[in-house]
C-alpha cells in the first residue's frame, strides 16, 4: 500500500489550521474524511463538554503547529491515547510555568505563581529541574533539556549548610542525575551524582550502619525524625537507597556505596521478622525493631520495590534480593491482602497483629510491582502474581472512579460500610501522585489489556479538568467536592513520575524496555547491569 499526501480541509476540527497537510495511507485518509464529514467524531462530546479544553488545544495547534502536529494527528486519527499530548500539552505547561515563576527553586506554587520550598531538601535548590531532566530527555524536549543541563552545570550546589532527608535527596537528586547521565552521556551529571553520594555517606555513621533519616550535609551530623517510634529509622527510607548506591559504585569505581547498602541487607537478614513481615521502624543504634507497624504504603512501600528491582537490575544475579522479595510477598499475601465483600482486593495495614482496613494511594504502586515480579515467581505462581497486580489496579481505579473529580484520595477504606472511599476529611486530598498511573503503565506493558490505557486517559482528562491552572498543575484538597480547592503545589514528582508514566503508557514498549531499564522509586530509569558487561562484583558485594 502506497503512502500518499492528502490535503484535508479539516473544517470541523477548528483546533488545527485549515489546510494542514497530512501524509498517511490512502485508506485511512478516506475513512477519516467520511468520519469527519458525516459522523460525530469521538472527541466531539468531550470538546462540547469542556470548551476550555478545546481552547487550549486550539491555542497549542495555532501557536506551535509544527510541534503540535503529533497531537493533531493523534486526535484526528482517533488515537487519543497520545504520548504527544502528554509531552506537548502537559509537560510543557508544567515546565514552562515552573520556569516562568520558580526557576531554580525547588517547586512551583501554581496558584500564587511563586516558588515553593520544602524542608525535605534543606537549602539544596532546583528539585524540579533535576527531577524533570530525564522526562525532558525522553520526551525529546531538547531546548528544555539543554536549559536544565546548563542550570545544573552553573547552579546545582551541594556545598550548603543544609539538613536534608537522605531518602528524598537520594531518590530525586541522585536518581535524577544518574538517569540524566545514562540517557545523555553528559559527564556533568555523573560528577554531580557522585559528589552528592559522597555527601550522603556520613548518614551511615551509626552503630549498626542503618542510616539516619536526616543529615546535615555540611557538618555530617545525622538524626532521625522526632516522631518515629523511639528514635527509629524508617524502612522505606533506608530501604530505598540500594539501586542508586550500586550505580554510584559502578560509576565512581568506589565500592563504598555498594558496601553501605549491602550492610543494610545483612542487618535485616539477621533480624527475626514478626510473621515474616518487616516492621516500618528500626532503631539504628540497637538494631531492634520499633513499633510493629507494617505497611506496603507510606513508611514501607519502596523497600519492597527495591528488593525486586535490585534483583532485576543485577541481571537477576542478586539471589539474596530475590529471596527477600518473594518471601516478603508471601507474608504480605497471608497477613495483609484481603478481599472486600464487593470483590475488591486490597492491602491492609498491620498494627501489632491487628488489621486496619485502609489502603493508601502510595500502596497502589504495588499492583505494578506484583506484575513486574511475576516472571521471577515460581512457575506455578506467575499467573497469580499478574492477577494480583490486575486486582490491585482495579481497586485503585475504583478509588478514582468513586470520587467526583475522578482522581484518587490519599487513603481509602474498606470498613464502616464503604469500599475504596476516603471517609476521613484529612485523607481526601490528591497531590498529583503517580502510583495509580504507574501501576497502569506496568499492567499495560505486561498484559496489553486496553483498559489500562483507557484508565490512564481518564486520569489525563481529570488532571486537565481539575488540576490544570494558568500557572501549572496543582493538587486538590478534596476529590469528593463539587468544586476544586487547590493546594497550590506542583510537586516535583508530577514531572518526574506522573507525566513520565503517562507518556510511557501511551508509547511503544521499546521506549525504555524493561529488559534493559529499571525505574527507581521516583521513576528515574537506571540501566540493568548486565552480567556479561563485567558488573557481577558490584551486585554481589
Ligand atoms: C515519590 O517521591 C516516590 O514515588 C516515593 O517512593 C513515594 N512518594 C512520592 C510520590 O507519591
Amino acid at each position: 500500500m502506497g503512502v500518499h499526501c492528502h490535503h484535508l480541509l479539516v473544517s470541523q476540527f477548528n483546533g488545527c489550521r485549515k489546510g494542514f497537510y497530512f501524509c498517511f495511507h490512502r485508506e485511512r485518509a478516506v475513512s477519516l474524511f467520511w468520519s469527519l464529514r458525516f459522523s460525530e467524531p469521538f472527541w466531539a462530546p468531550q470538546f462540547k463538554k469542556d470548551k476550555e479544553f478545546l481552547e487550549r488545544l486550539k491555542h497549542l495547534c495555532y501557536e506551535e503547529r509544527v510541534r503540535a502536529f503529533g497531537v493533531c494527528c493523534g486526535f484526528l486519527l482517533n488515537q487519543h491515547y497520545n504520548p504527544a499530548f502528554v509531552s506537548l500539552q502537559m509537560m510543557k505547561h508544567a515546565w514552562d510555568n515552573y520556569k516562568r515563576y520558580a526557576w531554580g527553586l525547588n517547586e512551583l506554587k501554581p496558584i500564587s505563581k511563586q516558588g515553593h520550598s520544602s524542608n525535605l531538601f534543606g537549602n539544596i535548590q532546583g528539585a524540579t529541574i533535576v527531577d524533570a531532566l530525564d522526562t525532558l530527555f525522553i520526551m525529546e524536549m531538547k531546548e528544555e533539556f539543554k536549559e536544565a543541563k546548563e542550570w545544573v552545570e552553573k547552579n546545582l550546589d551541594f556545598n550548603v549548610n543544609a539538613e536534608i532527608s537522605v531518602f528524598e535527596v537520594n531518590i530525586r537528586f541522585v536518581g535524577g542525575l544518574l538517569s540524566a547521565y545514562y540517557l545523555s552521556g553528559e559527564e556533568v551529571f555523573r560528577k554531580k551524582a557522585v559528589e552528592l553520594g559522597e555527601k550522603l555517606l556520613p548518614a551511615f555513621n551509626t552503630p549498626t550502619g542503618i542510616p539516619w533519616a536526616l543529615l546535615n550535609i555540611k557538618s555530617g551530623i545525622g538524626r532521625n525524625w522526632p516522631w518515629a517510634s523511639g528514635g527509629s529509622s524508617i524502612l522505606a527510607e533506608f530501604g530505598t537507597l540500594h539501586l542508586e548506591f550500586v550505580h554510584l559504585s559502578h560509576l565512581s569505581g568506589n565500592p563504598v556505596f555498594a558496601e553501605k547498602v549491602m550492610n543494610i541487607r545483612k542487618v535485616l537478614n539477621r533480624l527475626d521478622k514478626p510473621e515474616g513481615l518487616y516492621p516500618n521502624y528500626l532503631n539504628p543504634s540497637s538494631g531492634q525493631w520499633g513499633q510493629h507497624h507494617v505497611s506496603i504504603g507510606g513508611l514501607g512501600d519502596s523497600f519492597y520495590e527495591y528488593l525486586l528491582k535490585a534483583w532485576l537490575m543485577s541481571d537477576k544475579t542478586d539471589e539474596d534480593g530475590k529471596k527477600m522479595y518473594y518471601d516478603a510477598v508471601q507474608a504480605i499475601e497471608t497477613h495483609l491482602i484481603r478481599k472486600s465483600s464487593g470483590g475488591l482486593t486490597y492491602i491492609a495495614e498491620w498494627k501489632g497483629g491487628l488489621l486496619e482496613h485502609k489502603m493508601g494511594h502510595l500502596t497502589c504502586f504495588a499492583g505494578g510491582m506484583f506484575a513486574l515480579g511475576a516472571d521471577g515467581a515460581p512457575s506455578d505462581k506467575t499467573g497469580h502474581h499478574i492477577e494480583l497486580g490486575a486486582e490491585i489496579a482495579r481497586t485503585c481505579h475504583e478509588s478514582y472512579d468513586r470520587t467526583r473529580m475522578k482522581l484518587g484520595p490519599e487513603a481509602f477504606r474498606f470498613d464502616g460500610g464503604v469500599e475504596a472511599i476516603a471517609t476521613r476529611q484529612n485523607e481526601k486530598y490528591y497531590i498529583l501522585r503517580p502510583e495509580v498511573i504507574e501501576t497502569y503503565m506496568y499492567m499495560w506493558r505486561l498484559t496489553h489489556d486496553p483498559k489500562y490505557r483507557e484508565w490512564g486517559w481518564e486520569a489525563v482528562e481529570a488532571l486537565e479538568k481539575h488540576c490544570r491552572v494558568d500557572g501549572g498543575y496543582s493538587g486538590l484538597r478534596d476529590v469528593y467536592n463539587n468544586h476544586e480547592s487547590h493546594d497550590d503545589v506542583q510537586q516535583s514528582f508530577f514531572l518526574s513520575e506522573t507525566l513520565k508514566y503517562l507518556y510511557l503508557l501511551f508509547s511503544e514498549d521499546d521506549l525504555l524496555p524493561f529488559e534493559h531499564w529499571v525505574f527507581n522509586t521516583e521513576a528515574h530509569p537506571l540501566p540493568v547491569l548486565h552480567k556479561d558487561d563485567g558488573n557481577k562484583e558490584e551486585n554481589q558485594k
